[in-house]
């Protein structure tokens, strides 16, 4: 009876749906990402372009399952990696049911902000905007920011959050539920991510030369494993750090290679939290010249394709 199966419908009441989030690069996203979910399944550095592909993170509650797909930070490309990002980031505004653009408090709304306004717009759905780091800066920052935010019309809710202290991401998310249609949970309960334990261990790796290097270098390191064993009670993990000039590799293993074993060190740890488990570490450098140029190398790192030729 369709009063019976209507009724049945609503007591399901289950949402479920994709939510990409995107902004120029370094204003939170993955930070962001991390906090909702609570757990760490996008790495996140002081240097813009920190994220080179499409993230999938799965968040299962009682009433939904929301699947966030974290973004490059949009930008106007220089080389076929910058491509391949700014190709993955506009795929995620295609795949999406719910857009969360994000700003930086600290930064205003730049040039690169109103690129992004300008994707929101050509995607035609519904919209949230987070403005991100309140926490960095004294109350009633933000607020000239919502207004200018408002007047493009784009957005249906203006938040204020801090990704890194937690601050407003309830706010964030009930709107955000609101937005997800109906649907089924695509992803068993237990599932965080997509990705395999080997592109976590890489980009955990990358992450750790990032945090650590400065200006160039970290645009131009690449991670490639070369083994990973797992025993009874460790994991033995093999590794090469690619960058593209000898210049960059006297940089990244330092003077007596006290660089590479900081690196090592803090990877280390991190990848230990990641497995539960105790990691021996053992790391290369090796120079690829133009490897961002490089479509083999550029598949083989695992980066999207589209942007590639
Ligand atoms: N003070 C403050 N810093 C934050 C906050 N959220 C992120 N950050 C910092 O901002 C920097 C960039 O954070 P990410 O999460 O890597 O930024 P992103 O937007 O993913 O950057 P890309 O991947 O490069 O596009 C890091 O140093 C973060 O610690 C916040 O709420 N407050
Ligand atoms: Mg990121």
């Amino acid at each position: 009876m369709p009063r019976e199966i209507g009724e049945a419908a609503i007591s399901r009441g289950y949402r479920s749906g994709f939510v990409g989030l995107i902004g120029k690069p370094n204003v939170g996203k993955s930070t962001l990402l991390n906090a909702l979910l609570g757990r760490k399944v996008s790495i996140t550095s002081p240097r813009p372009q920190t994220t080179r592909t499409r993230i999938l993170g799965i968040l299962t509650r009682p009433d939904a399952q929301v699947i966030f797909l974290d973004s490059p930070g949009w930008h106007k490309p220089q080389h076929p990696l910058g491509r391949s990002m700014v190709a993955a980031a506009r795929d995620v505004m295609e795949e999406a049911d719910v857009l969360v653009a994000i700003l930086d408090v600290t930064s205003g709304i730049t040039q690169e902000d109103e690129w992004v306004f300008d994707e929101v717009r050509k995607a035609k759905r519904p919209a949230l905007l987070a403005i991100n780091k309140v926490d960095a800066v004294n109350k009633g920052r933000a607020l000239p920011l919502i207004e200018q935010a408002a007047a493009t019309g784009l957005f249906a809710e203006h938040i204020p959050v801090s990704a890194a202290h937690g601050d407003n991401l309830d706010v964030l998310m009930a709107q955000l539920l609101a937005r997800l249609p109906e649907g089924p949970r695509w992803y068993e309960p237990e599932q965080v991510t997509d990705q395999t334990t080997e592109q976590l261990i890489q980009e955990f790796i990358r992450e750790q030369v990032l945090v650590a290097t400065r200006q160039e270098v970290p645009h131009a390191v690449g991670v490639l494993l070369e083994g990973v064993t797992h025993k009874d009670r460790a994991v033995v993990i093999q590794a090469v750090i690619l960058v593209e000039r000898e210049g960059q590799k006297a940089i990244v293993i330092g003077r007596r290679g006290q660089m590479l074993k900081h690196i090592g060190t803090e990877a280390r740890k991190e990848l230990e939290r990641l497995l539960g488990k105790k990691v021996f570490l053992e790391l290369w450098v090796k120079v690829a010249k133009d490897w961002r140029s490089d479509a083999s190398l550029l598949r083989q790192l695992g980066y999207h394709a589209k942007g590639i030729r």
